[in-house]
């Protein structure tokens, strides 16, 4: 401060102070009270007992925050050692299973009449190729092409424009919706390490057998499943074995069996039938009434799955339905016109 020459520090400051203004000590401090020079045993003993319970309960707050947020922690990505799974593939998984359940019902009531009921296909004397085939599962009926075959038909299979095969998915004017679409999908890439529950395609219940136990089915793919390293890969157009388009049109080989069922005044005649087992076979059908809606021969399983459809004879006529072969046991063949009592007879398939 060379510009106030020959004065003293504190006289060079802007306002000066007289010296009795100091500023008064008491209006900072305590009074002399709360200074006690010693506290008594008791006093002492107090604070320490009360600052202590405080740091306790302080402790306990913090226990608990840690462990809600560890037992958070492992709810939402799964427990060490595979205890619990992670929240979210938990119910991805849950949404899944649904899936496949919900697929099943659509396969036994669109697909099954082509592509058999397990999926066998030709191998196994349907018209339709085989779907159930793990080669053909590990690198050809991926989640991407089954969505293009049911989006754009049978033709996508193998350039066919007359393939048998129907366009599925709605935005082509087929019948089922993207969602079915993925159900259908999820269901034929189940694993078949995993059982899942047969739910009634409407009240959604599980279905119970014969023997008072749900009924449950397997997915078809084997995860663990490797193709020979020898094997051919599955062509981009495979229509079965034979190779090339085969039309869904089979035809009786000439030594099948061929049973005659009459339809006439709403009554199926026989109302039995028997057959034989793995062969295919055929139904020689007359139709005898006209003005009511038709009839036809369809064959359901005990809980009222369809697992042939055949066409209905509006007019009186005859027809043969050429029928795929069958396992051995009971059906219901029934007209699904009228599903009375008349028109239902029993299958036995030996
Ligand atoms: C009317 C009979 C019929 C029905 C019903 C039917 N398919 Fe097909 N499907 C075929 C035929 C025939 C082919 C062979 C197409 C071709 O090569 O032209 C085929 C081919 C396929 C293929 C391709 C197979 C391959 O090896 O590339 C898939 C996948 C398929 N069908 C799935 C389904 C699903 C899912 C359903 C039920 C929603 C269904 N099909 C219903 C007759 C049918
Ligand atoms: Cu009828």
């Amino acid at each position: 401060m060379s510009d106030q020459p020959g004065r003293e520090p504190e006289q060079r400051l802007p306002a000066l102070r007289s010296p009795t203004e100091a500023a008064p000590a008491g209006r900072f401090s305590a009074p002399e009270s709360a200074h006690p020079e010693g506290l008594s045993p008791q006093r002492s003993a107090q604070i320490v007992r009360q600052s202590a319970s405080a740091r306790w309960v302080g402790f306990l707050v913090t226990c608990v925050v840690v462990l809600f947020v560890m037992v958070y922690y492992f709810y939402e990505v799964g427990a060490p050692l595979g205890l619990t799974k992670p929240r979210l593939e938990a119910q991805d998984e849950a949404q899944q299973v649904t899936s496949i359940e919900r697929g099943y019902n659509l396969y036994v009531a669109n697909c099954a009449r082509c592509h058999g009921p397990n999926g066998k296909g030709s191998n196994e004397g349907w018209p339709a190729p085989p779907l159930n085939d793990q080669a053909k599962l590990f690198d050809h009926l991926k989640a991407s092409y089954l969505k293009n075959v049911l989006t754009v038909g049978g033709r996508y299979v193998c350039g066919d424009p007359k393939s048998g095969m129907p366009t599925w998915s709605n935005v082509n004017g087929g019948p089922l919706n993207y969602k079915q679409v993925e159900d259908l999908i999820a269901f034929i890439r189940a694993p078949s390490t995993q059982e899942y529950i047969k739910r009634h395609p409407e009240l959604n219940e599980p279905i119970i057998g014969a023997d008072g136990k749900v009924e449950t089915f397997k997915g078809w793919r084997d995860p663990a499943f490797k193709p020979d390293p020898a094997a051919t890969p599955v062509p981009d157009c495979w229509s079965g074995s034979a190779g090339g388009t085969e039309a869904p049109t089979a035809t009786l080989p000439p030594d099948a069996q061929v049973v005659t069922v009459t339809a006439e005044t709403l009554a199926f005649d026989p109302k039995e039938l028997t057959i034989d087992a793995g062969k295919a076979w055929g139904i020689d059908f007359f139709q005898k009434d006209s003005g009511v809606g038709g009839h036809d021969v369809d064959i359901r399983a005990h809980d009222g799955t369809v697992l042939i459809d055949n066409a209905k004879l509006n007019d009186p006529g005859e027809t043969t339905y050429v029928m795929p072969p069958l396992e051995p046991g009971t059906y219901v063949f029934i007209c699904s016109v009228h599903p009375i009592e008349a028109m239902t007879g029993t299958l036995t398939v030996k």
